[in-house]
């Protein structure tokens, strides 16, 4: 938020406010003047990592004297850590994209947290998904994620709304000022994540007025939370630029039903062959017998933002408590898309995880429930 000195009075807050928010957002144009200055050959890395909460992203760039060619022309780089101690860790270069903001040659590359044993700190859990992703290499597993957003404006409202409320009802995927607020936004980080080499297959306006999702995919095994996560970083400097702030938050808006998800396709070689059907049906059943297990990684806070999020009364969401599935149904956990469930072969959609969760964390968990552990029985206590 805006930090305002307390002595002001409530009238002179207020004009001061109004200045601060006009000089965040306006002026963008006198950018593109620098932005324009000739390039010399040297390169511009933005360091991206998930700090200590797991849930936000940090960067910082430095110039390196000539364009890298890979992620090993990277070097590593520090960075001050910051949960209460403050502690020096290293940043450890793992995925490079093109740099969509200051352009050619410029780079945006993620980065594991390591502490001074080189253990990936707590919130950074990739090495962990990619240790599970060697493990089950051989069944090619592929993944697709849909991340929803809500846009607010800087006076901590929905982009757009008016102060009693957004006057309209539910929409999705609708067209027109009086529907939907943000476009823009939308395609510019559409356009971005394309020019950064980020596989975005897609975006459309979601059900409430500025709410917005994107999907990425399809991935192969650790990538996709590479792509997921540069796609986030992406989408919150594109706001940056439009001065608003895109929430990933479960249930932003307390009295309204909808709340932001982000489901995942998954899929192995013997799901997508001929006959694949029956192995997708094995995975769920998999899955239908470790539903708790799931949600308490399926958000960033241990399963506290499942609660909100699956309330099961929206037509959109499942149950909380009980396990579900279905042909072409949207509310139940796993679903089976309808053209899948005809073909006998595709993938499945897991609808369960939040839209703050942490793609690494829920592709290594289904991933380990589908395809190495064996649950016969139904452990699932706490559910019920
Ligand atoms: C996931 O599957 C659903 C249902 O078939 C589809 O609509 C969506 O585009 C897919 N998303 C991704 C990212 O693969
Ligand atoms: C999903 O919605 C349909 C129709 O609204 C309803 O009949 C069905 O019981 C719901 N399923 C679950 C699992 O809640
Ligand atoms: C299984 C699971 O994750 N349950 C949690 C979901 O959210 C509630 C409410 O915060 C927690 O009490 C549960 O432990």
């Amino acid at each position: 938020g805006l930090l305002i000195h307390k002595s002001l009075s409530l009238k002179k807050e207020k004009i001061i406010m109004s200045f601060l928010l006009e000089s965040l957002i306006l002026h963008k144009t006198v950018k593109k003047h620098y932005l324009s200055l000739a390039k010399g050959a040297e390169c511009q890395v933005t360091y991206i990592w998930i700090d200590y909460s797991g849930e936000n992203l940090q960067c910082k760039t430095r110039t390196l004297n000539k364009e890298p060619t890979g992620i090993r022309d990277i070097p590593e780089w520090s960075a001050s850590w910051m949960d209460g101690n403050l502690i020096e860790v290293t940043l450890v270069p793992v995925r490079m994209f093109r740099d969509p903001f200051t352009l050619d040659p410029d780079k945006l590359v993620l980065c594991e947290v390591l502490d001074s044993n080189r253990v990936p700190m707590g919130s950074n859990q990739r090495s962990q998904c990619a240790k599970v992703m060697e493990e089950v290499r051989e069944f090619e597993p592929w993944f697709g994620m849909e991340q929803e957003y809500i846009l607010f404006g800087l006076d901590g409202r929905p982009f757009g709304w008016a102060p009693q409320g957004s006057p309209f009802t539910r929409v999705n995927c609708a067209v027109g000022i009086n529907q939907v607020y943000g476009r823009d936004i939308c395609i510019c980080h559409y356009k971005a994540c394309l020019y950064a080499g980020v596989k975005i297959c897609g975006t459309n306006a979601e059900s409430l007025p500025s709410q917005w999702e994107f999907q990425v995919g399809p991935c192969e095994g650790t990538e996709m939370g590479d792509h997921l996560w540069t796609a986030r970083y992406i989408l919150h400097r594109v706001c940056e630029d439009f001065g608003v702030v895109a929430s990933l938050d479960v249930k932003p808006i307390e009295d309204k039903l909808d709340t932001s998800g982000c489901h995942i396709n998954f899929s192995t070689k013997e799901m997508r062959s001929e006959g694949g059907l029956q192995y997708i049906e094995e995975a769920i059943r998999r899955l239908s017998r470790r539903h708790s297990q799931h949600l308490r990684v399926y958000d960033p806070h241990g399963g506290a933002d499942n609660m909100s999020r699956l309330t099961s009364q929206s037509s959109s969401t499942s149950s909380f408590h009980v396990f579900s599935t279905a042909t072409s149904c949207r509310n139940v956990s796993v679903r089976i898309p309808g053209h899948v469930s005809r073909r006998g072969c595709g993938y499945f959609e897991d609808r369960r995880p939040a839209a703050n969760c942490d793609p690494y964390n829920v592709m290594r968990t289904l991933v380990e429930t589908c395809l190495l552990e064996t649950c016969e029985e139904n452990d699932d206590v706490e559910a019920s």
